[in-house]
């Protein structure tokens, strides 16, 4: 018997289900339900599959399947069974996806039935033992394996600093990194939400984000799951089907774009809002328009917040104080937050330097990466967001710029370097810069500027042809401009802000 309480997360849901187990937890948009028992017993299953496979203690699970709640639920067996969930994004192409299995090493992949075949050999040749399948329509490999197994399991006993996951967040150097993100991690920072958004009974979640980043996994997912409360599952963010199910919703979820779609629609107004309690926004910029027009139509003022995969949520619009536009809020219990000059002194109210922050919430470093760890951490263990903010007069921060560079697509973070090193390999071009663009939908456009040689006829077809091939689609530009030549300082450095100053009114 082991005498520490159990730290594995999975523990701390369970001590939170629901006293009726019958209960629905998940609902799907084609009807299907649930019940908190369902979800108990087929992570059960789940986790005593893996545990059948003899892996070593810190194996990696890494899944890249389309959103479904057996998605989750592989997800929450990884948990149980103490071993590390890596979550992709199913818009990563092989060579994206050779990267994260080759650096991840891990023990597991788990992919959709019909990327079986490139998937699992990337994995096979990269030294990874099994392969499994999960389809969004309850078929696959892993559910027919997990079926024969018992639909009972002890939760595997983690202390808070062991892992739970790692979140692979580009890096500016074009190379992405795994942020390695611990049981207290996620359980800290999902019990502050919890009361800081003030979780109730009765509350019903739409869960229309994606399950393999921060905001849809953990944030959305922890928060139902800690509240014992009702999920209502989309597959992908669809505006018609948002309309359709946010009458019978309390709590929703999104990145701006999801709210700039959703006041598009004639129909989203207060009616359709009478039962929602609180809508959360977060993930890129929420533009004031945005967060003024959605207080207009549905008579609620949406709750802006600030994360990143290596920090998961630190800063919080509250939820009863007063929620300001063009503002991320507090930073939330707990957590420290600070903003510093150059030389590391504070910056003075309204002051504007590089956002840190230090607390339970920051992950334990970056994954095999230790100098780059290092780097990323004042001697004072504050952590480096590469973001650029300041704190006014109440204590609200705004976050005014980045000092990385990064584009945010819809929610998605794209790192020029990778763009660029794509194109750079292409027959026919010199060099390129790639910058973000102000867009209606997406927030920022990633566009590309190529210089070419004199001799060549590539085209802007060709290179977005090119790219399409080879990466996911949200990182591959909207837009290709030809120039001369780059503009460049005295240093030699590309100047991105003169070429989004020269092309920002271009359509
Ligand atoms: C899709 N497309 C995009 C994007 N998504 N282009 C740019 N940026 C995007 N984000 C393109 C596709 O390449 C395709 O182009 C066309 O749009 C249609 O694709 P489809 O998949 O049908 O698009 P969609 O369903 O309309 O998707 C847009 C979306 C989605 C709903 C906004 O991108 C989304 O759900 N984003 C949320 C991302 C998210 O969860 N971020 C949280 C990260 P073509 O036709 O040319 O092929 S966590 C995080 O950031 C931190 C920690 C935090 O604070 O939360
Ligand atoms: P990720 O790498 O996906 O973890 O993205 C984290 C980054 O998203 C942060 O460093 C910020 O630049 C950005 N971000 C998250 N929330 C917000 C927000 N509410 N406003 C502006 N930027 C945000």
């Amino acid at each position: 018997m082991n005498a520490t309480p159990n730290a594995n997360l999975y523990a701390l849901f369970q001590s939170r289900f629901p006293e009726d187990m019958t209960a629905c937890c998940i609902e799907t948009h084609d009807g299907l339900y649930y019940s908190w028992n369902d979800i108990d017993r087929a992570s059960a299953k789940m986790a005593n599959l893996l545990a059948a496979l003899d892996l070593p203690m810190d194996a990696r699970i890494a899944v890249q399947v389309e959103k479904s709640p057996e998605a989750l639920i592989l997800y929450l067996a990884t948990l149980r069974a103490g071993y590390v969930y890596l979550p992709l994004n199913t818009a990563y192409r092989a060579a994206e996806m050779a990267y994260f299995i080759e650096n991840a090493e891990p023990s597991v992949v788990v992919c959709s039935p019909q990327n079986f075949g490139w998937v699992s050999q990337i994995a096979f040749s990269s030294g990874t033992r099994h392969v499994f399948t999960l389809g969004d329509d309850r078929t696959g490999t892993l559910l027919t394996r997990a079926a024969l197994q018992s639909n009972s399991f002890d939760t595997v006993h983690r202390v808070p600093e062991d892992l739970a996951a790692i979140l692979y967040t580009s890096g500016t150097t074009g190379r992405s990194k795994g942020a390695m993100l611990t049981h207290d991690n996620l359980a800290s920072n999902a019990l502050v939400l919890q009361e800081y958004w003030h979780w109730q009974a009765g509350d019903v979640l739409l869960h229309a984000l994606p399950l393999f980043h921060v905001h849809g996994l953990f944030v959305a997912s922890h928060g139902a799951l800690l509240n014992g409360s009702k999920m209502i599952f989309l597959p992908r963010f669809d505006t018609a089907e948002v309309l359709r199910c946010l009458p019978r919703a309390t709590v929703f979820m999104g990145v701006p774009t999801y709210y700039v779609r959703l006041i598009a629609e004639p129909g989203f107004d207060r009616e359709l809002c009478a039962r929602m309690r609180l809508f959360i926004s977060g993930s890129a910029p929420l533009l004031t328009d945005t967060f003024k027009t959605f207080a207009e139509r549905t008579g609620h003022t949406i709750l802006e917040r600030y994360g990143m995969s290596e920090t998961t949520m630190l800063v919080s619009n509250p939820y009863d104080g007063e929620r300001i536009g063009g503002t991320v809020g507090l930073p939330l219990p707990g957590v420290s937050v600070r903003v510093v000059k150059g030389d590391g002194t504070p910056c003075a109210v309204d002051e504007i330097g590089d956002i840190q922050v230090k607390g339970p919430n920051v992950f334990k470093g970056y994954w095999r990466m230790p100098e780059k760890t290092a780097e990323e951490f004042t001697a004072d263990g504050y952590f480096k967001t590469g973001d650029v903010g300041r704190f006014d007069a109440r204590g609200y921060l705004s976050i005014v710029g980045r000092s990385k560079d990064l584009i945010i697509s819809g929610g998605y973070n794209v790192y020029p370097k990778e763009i660029e090193s794509f194109i750079d390999e292409m027959e026919g071009v010199v060099e390129s810069a790639v910058i973000g663009l102000p867009h209606p939908d997406f927030g920022e456009a990633v566009t590309a500027v190529v210089v070419t040689k004199t001799d060549t006829a590539l085209d802007e077809a060709q290179i977005i042809d090119y790219l399409k091939s080879r990466i996911a689609n949200f990182k591959v530009p909207k837009r290709i401009f030809f120039v001369h030549d780059l503009p460049r300082n005295t240093m030699g450095k590309v100047q991105k802000n003169v070429l989004r100053d020269q092309f920002k009114d271009h359509p």
